[in-house]
This record gives structure tokens, sequence and C-alpha cells, in this order.
């Protein structure tokens, strides 16, 4: 067992540190409260390779892996958690071509991903469908060639912004599960209606909700095979929520990190605040958390780079995350009293932000129930 970073990957965390410090910290509390959405950001980093680290180079990709991910995951959600958002948006439609779309729809659709010039989505979740995914209840109705798509998808992120992605639609309700189907589509043509939604944090990750109606696809917009897309769901899902779980760990860290200054900053009563017991059993928990959450995060994505079975792993992974970033962004905000609670200084946005990560890509009630299962020896999460 080796717990030591490649050389290479302490090159791309370092690089991914440094840019997020200098291009996105700056601005990123103003760009918070002007609910603004950086394209350009993502421009850069796709220039820089952030988002081909798990596509191999033929696909416009450099190959370095899913531990590159992860890690550069961390350093941009350290400092700006609605920019962690975007990357996901770019990687989640890109590895689901990778893994089933044909040659052409790879070549075609992976490298503008890759390069942020083509802003992505998935559209998982409806009003009647959030956790429960197969009560979707999107059609895409075969027609002339291709297919219809009517219904709506709700909490989507990027939905106002994004040039297309990957949507998800029964070609066969009666077939349940197996009925349903996945599309990569793009967004430039009649029959989508976006509406802009507000929520509590990540300001900067534009939400909303996607409304199709009478949405033309051509057969080329699907991806693998009619009745393949429950099965396309769970295999994004459980890599998008592998980025999640990175971009809850980098939140975790940004509070410990804003918590361990202040307390070597702040005196009261004569003394510096970290000399107090009570911020002390604040400060270990949050440490312990995190290191426990970064092992864990770090495991399922060494797993993926293995080739090997990662759902459980990162269930548990995605879980312990989340978690640590509630726990430890609450714990920061005690500590740093009016100044957390300014909106002038980032840790209140912290707060805001880490409560997504209990909510996003299967609840923390989900991975428990996928962990408890899997552990009960009821559902295998590793299939
Ligand atoms: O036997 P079968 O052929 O019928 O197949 C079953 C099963 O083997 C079928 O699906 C298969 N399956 C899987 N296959 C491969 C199930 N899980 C997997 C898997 N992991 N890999 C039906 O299985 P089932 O167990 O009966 O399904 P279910 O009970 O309907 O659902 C399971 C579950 C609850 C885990 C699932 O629905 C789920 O993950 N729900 C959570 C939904 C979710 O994560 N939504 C995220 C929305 S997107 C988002 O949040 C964007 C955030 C953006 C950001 O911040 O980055």
């Amino acid at each position: 067992m080796d717990f030591e970073l490649s050389e290479e990957l302490i090159a791309v965390r370092d690089l991914a540190r440094d840019f997020a410090e200098k291009e996105i910290a700056p601005t990123a509390t103003q760009d918070d409260k002007e609910h603004k959405f950086r394209k350009d950001l993502l421009l850069k980093m796709g220039e820089l390779g952030f988002f081909g680290s798990v596509v191999p180079e033929k696909y416009g990709g450099n190959g370095l892996g899913f531990l590159a991910m992860v890690l550069i995951t961390e350093e941009v959600a350290r400092v700006h958690s609605a920019v962690r958002v975007a990357i996901n948006m770019q990687i989640g439609p890109a590895l689901a071509l990778l893994q089933f779309g044909n040659e052409e729809q790879k070549k075609k659709w992976i490298p503008p991903l890759l390069r942020g010039q083509f802003v992505g989505c998935f559209a998982i979740t409806e009003p009647d469908a959030g956790s429960d995914v197969s009560a979707i209840r999107t059609t895409a109705a075969k027609k002339d060639g291709g297919y219809v798509i009517d219904g709506t998808k709700l909490w989507i992120s990027n939905a106002p912004v994004a040039d297309g992605g990957l949507v998800y639609a029964y070609t066969d309700k009666s077939q349940k599960h197996r009925g349903l189907s996945a599309f990569y589509a793009t967004f430039d043509r009649p029959g989508v209606t976006r509406r802009a939604l507000e929520t509590m944090g990540a300001h900067a990750s534009p939400i909303g909700e996607l409304a199709f109606e009478n949405f033309q696809l051509a057969n080329e917009n699907l991806l693998g095979k009619e009745g393949d897309g429950f099965k396309v769901c769970m295999w994004q899902l459980n890599q998008t929520r592998l980025n999640c779980a990175a971009g809850a760990l980098g939140v975790a860290r940004a509070a410990r990190e804003a918590a361990v200054n202040y307390c070597n900053q702040r005196e009261q009563f004569g003394q510096k605040i970290g000399q107090y017991q009570m911020n002390q059993e604040l400060i270990a928990h949050m440490v312990v958390q995190e290191e426990g959450a970064r092992l864990l995060v770090y495991r399922a994505a060494w797993l993926a780079d293995q080739g090997k079975p990662n759902n459980l792993e990162t269930s548990i992974a995605k879980y312990t995350a989340a978690e640590a970033a509630a726990h430890a962004t609450d714990a920061a905000m005690k500590i740093l009293g009016a100044y957390g609670y300014s909106t002038e200084l980032p840790v209140e946005r912290y707060y805001r932000d880490a409560k997504s990560y209990q909510i996003v890509e299967g609840s923390s009630n989900i991975q428990k129930m996928i962990i408890a299962q899997d552990a009960l020896g009821y559902r295998k999460a590793n299939r």
C-alpha cells in the first residue's frame, strides 16, 4: 500500500491549486453575490486539461486518471464550490459518452466538452423523480427516424447556460426502468425552454428547469441502445458522485483552514481563541473527518484507476465527505462568529455550499441505503 502521490500527480495538484488560488479565489465571493457563471474559467480549465484526466488522448483527454480528477476537483472546490459543479457538468457527460457512445459520438462530442467550449449538463431529475430515478416521466417517442422528447427536468445544474448534455427519457414506460433511454442532445433547436431557479448556495453555478416540448432528436442522439438508460444513469452517477465527494472534501478543507487561521489570530480574554478547549474540540473533529474523507475519496478514485469496481467505495466516500463538509462549515461558523456570518468573507458561502453535498448526486440517505443494503447482503453495490 502506497500513500504517496506520484510526482506527476503532485504536479497536477499543484497546478490546480495555483490556478484556483490565482484565478478563482480572488473573485469567488463577488461571483457568488452576482450569481456569475464564469465561462472564461471553463475555457481556461479546459486549456489546462482539468476535464481531460479521465479521458484518453484519442478523444482529447490526457489520461492521467481519476486520482488526478479528484485532486483537481478538491483544489477548485476549496476556493469555490460552484466552479466545482461546472467541472462535473463537463466530465459527467464526457464519461458517459466515452463508456456508452459509438466512435462517431465520442469523436464529435467529447472534445468540445473537455475544452470547455461546449457547456454541458445532465438532465435526470424531475419534479416527481429525485432519489427515485425510475419515476422519470419524460418520454422519447419514435418519430420520422428519430425521437421526440416531451417532459420537464428540474434542478438541473447549468440548465440556464448549457449548450446541451445528457437527457434521460422513457422510450417504453411499460418496461419500467428497463424502458429508460439516454440521449445526448444539443439545445440549439426549438422545443427546449429554460427557467432559472434560486437556491441557497452555489450561486455562481446556474441551476433551473429544462422543459422539453416536441423536442426533436435524431437517432444519432441515442446513447447505447433503447432501454439502456437506467444502466447509463447508474454508471454515470457513480462517476459524478466521486466528483461530488472530492468537492465536499475541498469545502471541508476550506472550512478547517479558515477556522485554524482564525483561532491563531483572534484573541479574546487575553489569549488566542485556539487555546480554548471548546474550539480545540471543533478543530479536532474537523481534522479527523476531513482526513477520513480524503482517504476514502482517494481510495475510490484509485480503484477506478485500477479498473476495479468502486460503487460501494464511492458511496462511502461521498457520504463521509458530504457530512464532513456540513459539520466543518458549521463548526467554522461557530469559531468565526460574526466574521463567519459576514457575507464579506467566504465562510458563510462555504456553509451554504456545503449543504448541497448532502442533497446532490444521491442524498446522504441514498448513500446510506446503498451502503447498508450492501452490508446486509440485500443488494450488492459493486456489480
Ligand atoms: O436487474 P436489473 O436489470 O433490473 O437492474 C437493476 C440493477 O441491477 C436496476 O438497475 C440496476 N442498478 C445498477 N446497475 C449498475 C442499480 N444500481 C446500479 C448500479 N450502481 N450499477 C434497478 O435496480 P434497483 O436497485 O431496483 O434501482 P432503484 O431502487 O430504483 O434505484 C437505486 C438507487 C436508489 C441507488 C438509484 O435510483 C439512485 O442512485 N438514486 C439517486 C439518484 C441520484 O443520485 N440523482 C442525482 C441527480 S443529478 C445531481 O444531483 C446533479 C448534481 C450536480 C453536482 O453538484 O455536481
